[in-house]
């Protein structure tokens, strides 16, 4: 594997307290898990926090993103009369979307990035999923499949043509970033070990690692990168 890191961008997706079980409020106290806590979300942090120096040191960007919900949004299932966390709604040109409890509200603190993810050397932090009746899984689309994020002319305006991914959730919101990347054109690396899923609907996880390597996906670990540094 040779990857030219000029023309690459390390995406961390929404790393964020409200997907992780563990996180410290700003004043150091402990908080309750994440309202959306991924099972061990934080361990994603380490090796995103070694890669993104290391690439960023070596001439790639650093990009995350960062689920950001307005109150009420359409993805909660407390917008929703009568359903509750875990029901699936199909709605009108968008399809099955699965209801959530209420997570990534815009300027709380779970949806702020944990405070041990290092975005210093970032250059882009990429706000999805605002728009009260459209959610946002993909980095690059909106779930009605065509409302773009921008990150794509972003990516294309500085000659950006490799990806290599980590974050939350394996299962959505990497799984669909990924699968745009490799629709986009770009190639696509996920970082194995700098991922963890949801699981909900069961097999969630294992059927999302299967759609990537179907679509043409490096799965990778964070040290086969490194090796390239
Ligand atoms: C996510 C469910 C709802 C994610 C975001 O970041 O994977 N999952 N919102
Ligand atoms: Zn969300």
């Amino acid at each position: 594997m040779t990857i030219d890191f000029a023309t690459s961008a390390l995406l961390a997706i929404d790393v964020q307290n409200d997907f992780c079980p563990a996180y410290t409020a700003v004043s150091g106290e402990n908080r309750p898990p994440g309202a959306l806590a991924v099972t061990k979300g934080e361990e994603v942090i380490p090796p995103l926090n070694a890669l993104g120096e290391g690439l960023v040191h070596a001439g790639a960007r650093l990009i995350a993103t960062q689920d950001w919900h307005p109150p009420g949004h359409v993805s909660f299932a407390s917008a929703h009369p009568g359903k509750q966390a875990g029901d699936i709604l199909d709605l009108p040109g968008v399809g099955s979307q699965v209801l959530w409890p209420d997570h990534g509200v815009q300027g709380s603190l779970g949806a702020a990035f944990h405070d041990r993810f290092n975005l210093h050397r970032a250059s882009l932090i990429l706000r999805k999923g605002f728009r009260q009746n459209l959610d946002s899984y993909s980095a690059f689309f909106e779930n009605d499949r065509k409302t773009p994020t921008g990150l794509d002319g972003f990516l294309r305006g500085l000659a950006i043509t490799t990806l290599i991914v980590g974050g939350l959730a394996t299962d959505y919101c990497v799984l669909y970033s990924v699968l745009d990347a490799v629709y986009l054109g770009y190639e696509t690396l996920v970082v194995v070990d700098a991922v963890r899923g949801v699981g909900y609907p069961e097999g969630s996880v294992e059927r999302a690692f299967q759609a990537m390597e179907e679509a043409g996906v490096s799965l990778v670990d964070a040290k086969e990168i490194g090796r390239n540094l």
